[in-house]
């Protein structure tokens, strides 16, 4: 199957997904729940994005597995659609504008075609395996940073407030080896921004498959040197690491030293 077809899928989908969302914004954060936390929500509008997704790859791609955050499913081998249905919901809920729909493709466990579509912007950022990453069709590359200390750096915490803790000790460990720390909320769009070289680099705790699976083969095929959860246990068994070549070295070791493997 050619990746670049399941892009073009993902992105018509997601664009539905997204017209949605921003519809049903006023009336649906006025119908929240918790999940993990207090502060972990999902509202009308997720499960809404998510029951629409699912209803358009029944009809475009049927009997092909999928895996949503809503209403969960499993990886199996051969095709399974991971769908974010709204990643950053806080922000959704809030109305700070960084949040999309994240869908990708993944042949045996991994992603081979994504699109994440940010439904304040329009802004539509695709990749397919092997073919490059763009945003609104210009070719995306990862950042030349090649300065630690110049660095800017995305960063995520946990909805566990004795892990955010942790986690903020680390941070604070590491406010002096980079330039700067983002906080966006949006773990999708941290790897799109890592892809767009609007952030040299990106670490989080604790993801969801459906938060990295479309950002990370965005921000892989932007030339980044991506780690998935399980690929770097010196930074945490579910860390996710997205960072520009020139620093990632350099990253890696100094996110050891601030003891985020350990969060
Ligand atoms: C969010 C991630 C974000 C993370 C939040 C949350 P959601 O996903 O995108 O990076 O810090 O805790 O997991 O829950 O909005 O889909």
């Amino acid at each position: 199957m050619d990746p670049r077809t399941l892009v073009d899928t993902a992105v018509a989908i997601g664009k539905e997904a997204a017209e949605l969302v921003q519809r049903v914004r006023r009336t649906a954060v006025t119908d929240v729940d918790t999940k993990s936390t207090a502060t972990d929500v999902v509202t009308a509008a997720d499960r809404a994005s998510e029951q629409l997704v699912r209803s358009r790859l029944a009809t475009l791609r049927p009997g092909e597995h999928v895996l949503g955050e809503e209403e969960g499913g499993e990886v199996v081998s051969g095709l399974t659609w991971v769908v974010d249905p709204i990643d950053g919901t806080v922000n959704y809920l809030y109305g700070f504008p960084f949040y999309a729909i994240s869908i990708a493709a993944q042949l045996d466990g991994e992603s081979i075609a994504g699109a994440v579509i940010e439904p304040v912007t329009g802004r539509v950022w695709t990749a397919a395996r092997g073919h490059g990453a763009f945003l609104d069709g210009r070719r995306l590359r990862a950042s030349g940073a090649s300065e630690l200390s110049l660095s800017l750096l995305g960063y995520g915490f946990s909805y566990r407030p004795e892990r955010r803790q942790r986690q903020a000790d680390a941070l604070a460990a590491m406010s002096t080896r980079v330039r700067d720390i983002r906080r966006a909320g949006a773990a999708s769009l941290d790897l799109c921004a890592v892809a767009a070289g609007w952030l040299d680099a990106y670490a989080e705790h604790n993801l969801g498959r459906w938060d990295w699976a479309a950002g990370a083969l965005i921000a892989a095929e932007a030339g980044a040197v991506v780690k998935l959860p399980g690929q770097a246990p010196e930074l945490g068994a579910d860390a996710t690491f997205a960072a520009a070549p020139g620093i990632a070295g350099d990253l890696f070791d100094a996110l050891v030293e601030s003891g985020f493997g350990k969060v």
